[in-house]
């Protein structure tokens, strides 16, 4: 019998007593527009309202410099996409806005400017980045990645993949809670794709459970991602059948929070599952 999490994250408290869903806002630059982020805040912005009208528990904004294998984003080019979005949002969203960096200055003007959670795929190991969201009371995410986003899918290894990511979301956790950080603000995230082959992917998924037994809510990033075009076929765009499939079977191995492009069909996918368990 799972009991339930209470999160903490800025000016929210989750009860993760059912699966949550994150919805996915990625800020572009506008290839049509000439100098100036207006039209890309405008779009990310509008893109963010939907999501929750379909039902998103958070939302997840991001300037693409934590993609794998993306040409690595300056800090004041991410700076300028994702900011005016958090100051935007922050008077009207109705829910947590997260941020996904792993740059501390990014945190930093993120939170001064609303954001209520800060999502970390180099779990807080830069220089600086637990001082960043230390006097404050944001929700983090600590993701699990092996290598570097550029070569990070060039060659995975690992001799026990579960056994692994698991020490490493245990040790980060520690050195999060040594550093004062109280547990109920901490998620935990296995890193699908982050230098992960497919079988150890799908090793991961079959084995979340031992993930859960972390005893952290744990937040799974299944969503398109190219595990789900070796299994089903089909590139991007193709994704939301296996997509919606990734969530389900995460949300009843227990996963807290999904992260997720497609909210509405996940929204109303979860809702049976929370139905029956
Ligand atoms: C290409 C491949 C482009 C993958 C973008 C991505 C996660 C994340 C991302 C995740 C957490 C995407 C990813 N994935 N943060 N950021 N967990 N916490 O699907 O799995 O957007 S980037």
């Amino acid at each position: 019998m799972q009991s339930y999490f209470e999160f903490t994250c800025g000016k929210y408290q989750l009860t993760l007593n059912r699966p949550y869903v994150m919805g996915i806002v990625n800020v572009t630059p506008d290839s049509f527009s000439d100098g100036g982020q207006y039209t890309s805040t405008k779009s990310a912005t509008e893109h963010a309202l939907k999501l929750i009208a379909e039902g998103a528990d958070i939302l997840d904004i991001g300037g693409e410099s934590t993609r794998p294998g993306a040409v690595p984003v300056s800090l004041d080019e991410e700076l300028s996409r994702v900011i005016p979005v958090i100051e935007a949002l922050s008077h009207i969203s109705t829910v947590p806005i997260s941020i996904d960096t792993y740059k501390p200055e990014v945190m930093r003007q993120a939170i001064a400017a609303g954001a209520d959670i800060v999502n970390d795929v180099r779990a807080l190991q830069e220089p600086g980045a637990l001082e960043a969201v230390f006097n404050c009371n944001v929700g983090i995410c600590l993701m699990h990645m092996q290598g570097m986003p550029q070569t990070m899918q060039l060659a995975p290894h690992y001799v026990d993949v579960v056994s692994e990511v698991k020490q490493f979301l245990t040790d980060r956790l520690n050195t999060a809670l040594t550093q004062g950080i109280v547990k109920n603000r901490i998620l935990l995230d296995p890193g699908f794709g982050f230098g992960k082959t497919r079988a150890h992917n799908i090793t991961l998924i079959k084995h979340l459970d031992k993930l859960v037994d972390i005893g952290q809510p744990l937040l799974v990033g299944l969503s398109r991602k190219a595990v789900l075009g070796a299994i089903a076929g089909g590139d991007e765009g193709q994704r939301l059948h296996a997509s919606i499939a990734a969530s389900v079977i995460s949300a009843m191995k227990g996963a807290k929070i999904l992260r997720v492009h497609d909210v509405k069909a996940t929204v109303d996918a979860l809702k049976v599952v929370a139905a029956v368990t």
